[in-house]
């Protein structure tokens, strides 16, 4: 049987599952068979009607420090082109529920792409973010120029992604990348209380405020627009809108049905 290198924890609290890296004697470096079993996880938890928020985490010294730079080191451009890891990454962008990364420890390179692939970040007080890859003569390759560009700015991503320098969570939050700091030792704790009030809310309203943020984030701001109309008049369609403002109106709490 093939090393298990996500580990699942499916009702981590109702309604939320864990997804654990799992290759910690390598920092979590991210090859092709983790990535690969990423997304056939998600996949299976994406048909999993009771999970409705995953929690993506590593361990407290790291998230992952990177895509597998052993796995890469000797490969030609034809042969990425051929092995197409990106098209796994796709797969991953593509999740439909919201998608929380627990960073503790290093993020760095395709570590720190992963977790700006996710909806939100809550960083440990040791979490360090970077685009290192500079140092091994590439660059960010998953996406990591343009989505630190959205996240914190033209200028700051040029310092990171040209100079490979980590920053800490306290910077990593001031410049919007993540979400809220916990401490080290509750890390993952924290990140389920955090991630607890998003499965209380009606799984349909989620995925389409995911694809909807995601348009803003992603196209233009006309594109973004139309999206977000689009999804808001397909939710009048829905028995959780009419329960959820039924029971508004009737105070009291609603009992989504995911219809
Ligand atoms: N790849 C492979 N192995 C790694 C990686 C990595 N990215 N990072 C750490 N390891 C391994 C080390 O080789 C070491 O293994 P061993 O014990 O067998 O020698 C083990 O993890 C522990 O690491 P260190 O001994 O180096 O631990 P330190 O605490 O001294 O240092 C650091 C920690 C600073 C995180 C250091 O390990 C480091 O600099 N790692 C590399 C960081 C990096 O450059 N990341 C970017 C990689 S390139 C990339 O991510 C491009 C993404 C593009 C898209 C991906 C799809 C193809």
């Amino acid at each position: 049987m093939a090393e298990e290198l996500i580990l699942v924890e499916r009702q981590a609290r109702p309604g939320i599952a864990v997804l654990r890296l799992n290759r910690p004697a390598d920092l979590n470096a991210l090859n092709l068979e983790l990535m690969t079993q990423l997304r056939d996880r998600l996949q299976e938890l994406e048909q999993d009607a009771d999970v409705r928020i995953c929690v993506l985490t590593g361990n407290e010294r790291a998230f992952a420090a990177g895509a597998d730079i052993k796995q890469m080191a000797g490969r030609t451009a034809v042969d990425m082109w051929q092995i197409d890891q990106f098209a796994i990454w796709d797969g991953i962008r593509r999740f439909k529920k919201p998608l929380i990364a627990a960073v503790s420890g290093f993020a760095l390179g395709g570590g720190c792409e992963l977790a700006m692939l996710c909806d939100m970040i809550v960083a440990s007080d040791t979490a360090q973010f970077g685009q290192p890859e500079i140092k091994i003569g590439v660059i960010p390759g998953a996406g990591g120029t343009q989505r630190l560009t959205r996240a914190i700015g033209k200028a700051r991503a040029m310092e990171l992604v040209m100079s490979g320098r980590f920053i800490d969570a306290v910077t990593a939050e001031r410049w919007g990348l993540v979400n809220k700091i916990v401490p080290a030792s509750t890390y993952l704790e924290e990140a389920l209380r955090f991630a607890q009030p998003f499965a209380q809310m009606s799984p349909l309203a989620l995925r389409a405020a995911k694809e909807a943020v995601n348009g803003a984030y992603e196209n233009h701001l006309q594109e973004g627009l139309l999206q977000e109309r689009r999804n808001f008049y397909l939710l009048f369609s829905s028995e959780d809108q009419k329960e959820g403002m039924a029971a508004f109106v009737e105070k009291r709490k609603p009992e989504w049905k995911g219809r």
